[in-house]
């Protein structure tokens, strides 16, 4: 379900669009609201979403290498990237190579397949308002890759906000997520397996209609989800939403089938001061 639908003619379409209703509206003497496509998200009580200083839209997906600072613009798709459904082949917005930093953005609607980061990357404060196909993929080319998200957060997402689809460690910290599907999912079914990690620290979750679990890693390749700090779900929605469910992976992109959940000390590895369930 679309919370809202786009015209095909883009941002400034819409402003154009909005000036010449105000300019025909200041014939009647009426006053017209011009029509942003790219809303925030639904105010929360958790977190206050940021305020953009700007609008972008991007054509092509944006390769960074070193460090970008969005100053808070909101970035989203059009044309090829004007795209925000479960396709599997649509392209990111932004491409991060190796030991990138991107900070400072806000990702808009049309989302496409968020942000990629092929290597070591960082994303600080980083804000989905709603999430595409995904928010962002890792894909790390060794084990001591690290990809980290620090602070921001994400809305709207019918299924993953992360997803870790090569090889090495994912920590997602100072985060909120709310209308989601997995916060985080090691791949169930890539071609490339290996044991992947991720840790979950100071992040807030509210469970929605849609959410399956928190974190989804594969048994069989020696996945490890390490909760820090201090993470709060609110699960009213769903009593029995797991924080962390396992399955056994495969590398024939086939499905991935589901095992046990939760707490085992090894490969889910929480407490009740790490995680408070309310
Ligand atoms: C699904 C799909 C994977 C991979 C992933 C992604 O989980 O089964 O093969 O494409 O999405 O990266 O979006
Ligand atoms: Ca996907
Ligand atoms: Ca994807």
């Amino acid at each position: 379900m679309r919370w809202f639908t786009r015209s095909t003619f883009g941002f400034a379409g819409a402003l154009l669009a909005g000036m010449l209703l105000a300019a025909a509206a200041g014939c009647s003497g009426k006053q017209e609201k011009i029509v942003y496509f790219n809303r925030n998200p639904k105010v929360s009580p958790y977190v206050k979403w940021p305020t953009p200083t700007g609008e972008v839209e991007v054509d092509a997906q944006k390769r960074i290498s070193g460090h970008f600072d969005g100053k808070m613009q909101r970035f989203y798709g059009v044309e090829d990237l004007g795209t925000s459904g479960q396709d599997e082949d649509q392209e990111p917005i932004f491409r991060l190579s190796d030991g990138s930093v991107l900070e400072n953005v806000i990702i808009g609607d049309p989302a496409a397949d968020g942000i990629h980061c092929y290597g070591t990357c960082t994303l600080k404060n980083v804000w989905w308002e709603r999430v595409g196909e995904d928010a962002a993929t890792f894909r790390g080319q060794d084990d001591k890759d690290v990809m980290i998200i620090d602070g921001g957060g994400a809305s709207g997402a019918l299924d993953k906000v992360f997803q870790n689809n090569g090889f090495g460690t994912m920590v997602i910290k100072n985060f909120y997520v709310e209308h989601f599907g997995k916060l985080y999912r090691s791949c169930g079914n890539c071609s490339r397996q290996s044991a992947r990690k991720v840790v979950i620290e100071n992040v807030t979750a509210v469970v929605g209609k849609r959410s399956s679990c928190l974190v989804g890693i594969n048994e069989n390749y020696g996945d490890q989800a390490i909760f820090k700090g201090i993470n709060t779900i609110y699960r009213a929605e769903k009593p029995k939403f797991p924080v962390c469910q396992k399955w056994i992976g495969n590398s024939k992109g086939l499905e991935p089938k589901k095992t046990t959940t939760d707490n085992d000390g090894v490969l889910c590895q929480y407490s009740d001061t790490s995680v408070f369930l309310k």
